[in-house]
């Protein structure tokens, strides 16, 4: 796949993964070894000098423009704009724009119409004109794309709150959803966490059809101004489509007759709810889209920018923004310290690092004083579960999540600690409660147990990521593998999840990947889980993940997959070769016993050679997954922590099972 000038991707079908053929000659095992325990050392010294002084690491948590422009609309909105702040974030705008006018969602993707739009409309805001190149450029594309009309719902909310687009265009939400109690369809906890603190604040909003004065028209926008919004043909009544919208219909026939007294109390028992969930930080949920939706509802409801709540919230927002030494401004979605910390860890351990390790105990230090011991919105699905979890981000004790949870644990066990009691008992509390977390199905999702209801997905407003959170195979198997090293191999619940991964893995071998991309996470997940929970690598599931692995390494003896594996069945593990994700692939292979294969060997002498002087692996290309295809991140710690935990399993061997403690 090459890459043009400007980062759109020239060729548009899978090709020979990486157009650079290069011959590697092998230097024999022992020289292989030599230079895998070389870029380890350089590797180490590069992390621990990213360690904060409280013990943690976070890399930057990279996403797409649309993040950087809701910020600037949010600031028009609330009427708190500020020159240096707008300044910066449109010079990250404009950076971050194609030659072809567009802006993607992720590094070398397709123009996002939705994207390119929000882009747009916040260098308008910025002062940019319409007749500018760069400008023109882009207001083409979008028409040619459909216009504004074609712009998934959220865009067109945030086109509507200046009137550049009319409410009662958009699907309603309202705010009676709040009283719908938790066994009743459709209810807010059928709804994955995120889009549960999304929905609740978008309800107010939809009741209340905010417009402030825009700046600015945007008519070059449409395809044709005449007729902004062409309308689209309803589904057939006997689809579900056809049911949602419909019954959107009779929703908006309510707005307009809603009764004030019964409007008023939901929204404001909407505002009690939201308000419950600020954490101490001012935060929402540690993301972004909770946070600006409910800023705006609290904002409608008569909340000061002075008041409490809202200066919280604001702040919070603050600590989002990235300052780059190229003055830019970049705004990231979410922070990732806990994730970023205990992947660290782990790698730092697996390296050689000795278990007492200052650096190491800092980092269980400071991860003891992440867990969170209180119910969060997760209790409601399993009221007696004792809270025990950890979550992804700084400061969300209301949506802890089992991804984490499971590497954290995986993390502290790998760490000799001054007080092993407070450890263990942390650990204990935490393995507890995964295994109450675990869904009907016997598999494990990322932050509520049996979120699976089909409902939500069918509405009309969920036109944007996902907007349920099922069990995932990666979760899935980060639970088994620390459930095994817990020495609870055989426990019941283990053994489910075990034969849930077994049915899910693909025909071609592989697993498929939710919160990396894509199949080469999913594979680098499953595998060091099935072999830490004793499959020997001769079980067929594990030699059918190999060959699939072997099948798709690149000619330069790395790895890659491309975005385009959410979208294109033959895009699977395809993709110009990258550190996180060959790294992925060596764990497989090292976890189903490949040590001394010449694909391993391959791998490792690809991972030293891209290694630069410092130590670091550079990533350019998206190798984490917010929601498939319409959410990519680069966690920037990804390049760092994953090269360093394959080179240290291939110098020191696989991380042996229950001798990293937990009781049988
Ligand atoms: C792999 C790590 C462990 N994992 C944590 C994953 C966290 C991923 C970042 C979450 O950030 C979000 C950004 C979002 N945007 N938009 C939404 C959203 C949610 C999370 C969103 C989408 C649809 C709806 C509501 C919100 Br409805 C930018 C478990």
């Amino acid at each position: 796949m090459t890459a043009t000038t400007d980062g759109s991707t020239g060729a548009l079908e899978p090709r020979a993964p990486s157009a650079r053929t290069t011959t590697t000659t092998i230097p024999g095992a022992s020289g292989v070894r030599e230079a895998a325990a070389r870029a380890a050392e350089r590797s180490i010294a590069h992390l621990l000098g990213r360690q904060d002084a409280e013990g943690w690491w976070k890399g930057d948590l990279e996403t797409n423009v649309t993040m950087d422009a809701e910020d600037l609309l949010l600031r028009q909105f609330l009427g708190i704009q500020d020159e240096t702040i707008t300044r910066a974030t449109a010079r990250y705008i404009r950076g971050e724009q194609r030659g072809d006018g567009t802006w993607a969602t992720f590094h070398g993707g397709p123009g996002e119409l939705s994207a390119t739009v929000e882009a747009y409309v916040a260098l308008r805001l910025a002062g940019d004109r319409p007749d500018e190149p760069h400008m023109a450029r882009a207001a083409a594309w979008v028409r040619e794309q459909g216009g504004v009309a074609a712009c998934r719902v959220f865009t067109r909310i945030w086109l509507a709150l200046f009137g550049w687009w009319k409410w009662e265009d958009l699907p309603e939400l309202p705010p009676e959803l709040i009283h719908l109690p938790p066994w009743f369809p459709l209810n807010i906890y059928d709804f994955g966490q995120w889009a549960r603190q999304t929905i609740v604040p978008l309800t107010i909003v939809s009741a209340k059809r905010p417009v402030r004065p825009a700046p600015f028209s945007l008519d070059e926008l449409h395809s044709d101004p005449r007729r902004p919004n062409p309308p689209r043909p309803l589904a057939p009544a006997n689809t579900w489509d056809g049911v949602f919208q419909r019954l959107d219909k009779v929703l908006h026939a309510y707005h307009r007759v809603a009764p004030r007294r019964l409007r008023g109390a939901a929204m404001n028992a909407a505002a009690r709810w939201i308000i419950e969930r600020q954490e101490n930080d001012g935060c929402w949920g540690g993301i972004q889209p909770p946070a600006v939706y409910s800023l705006i509802a609290l904002r409608l409801l008569g909340y000061d920018l002075n008041h409490p709540v809202m200066r919280a919230g604001l702040e919070s927002l603050d600590r989002f923004a990235v300052w780059r030494d190229d003055g830019t401004r970049m705004i990231e979605a979410c922070q990732s310290p806990v994730w970023d910390t205990c992947l660290a860890t782990i790698a730092l351990a697996d390296a050689g690092l000795p278990p007492d390790h200052p650096a190491l105990v800092k980092a269980a230090d400071w991860m003891l004083g992440e867990q969170i011991v209180r119910p969060g919105d997760w209790s409601v699905r399993r009221p007696g579960l004792t809270p025990g979890g950890w979550a992804f981000e700084f400061h969300n004790d209301t949506y802890p999540d089992i991804d984490d949870t499971a590497e954290v644990i995986l993390a502290l066990r790998r760490v000799r600690h001054p007080d092993p009691e407070r450890l263990d008992a942390a650990v204990l509390r935490g393995a507890r409660w995964t295994l109450g977390m675990q869904s009907a199905n016997g598999a494990w999702a990322a932050f509520d147990a049996d979120n699976t209801s089909s409902l939500p997905n069918r509405l009309p407003f969920c036109d944007f990521g996902e907007v349920i959170d099922p069990p995932s195979a990666d979760v899935t198997a980060h639970v088994v593998e620390m459930l095994a090293c817990e020495g609870k191999a055989h426990h019941p619940r283990t053994r489910r999840g075990i034969e849930w991964l077994l049915a899910e893995q693909e025909a071609n071998g592989a697993w498929f990947g939710r919160w990396g991309v894509n199949y080469v996470y999913g594979t680098g997940s499953v595998v060091p889980a099935l072999t830490a929970a004793g499959l020997p690598g001769s079980h067929p599931a594990i030699r059918r993940a190999v060959a699939w692995l072997e099948s798709v390494q690149n000619d330069d003896g790395g790895w890659g997959e491309d975005l385009r594996s959410y979208r294109e069945q033959e895009w699977a593990g395809r993709g110009a070769s990258t550190p996180s994700q060959t790294a992925w692939a060596l764990m497989a292979l090292l976890a189903a016993g490949e040590r001394e294969s010449m694909v391993v060997e391959r791998g490792i002498l690809w991972l030293a050679r891209t290694q630069a002087q410092d130590g670091s692996w550079d990533e350019p290309y998206f190798t984490g997954t917010g929601f498939p295809w319409d959410f990519s991140i680069n966690y920037h710690l990804y390049r760092q922590v994953f090269p360093l935990t394959a080179l240290g399993r291939y110098v020191n061997g696989e991380p042996s099972v229950g001798a990293l403690g937990g009781e049988g």
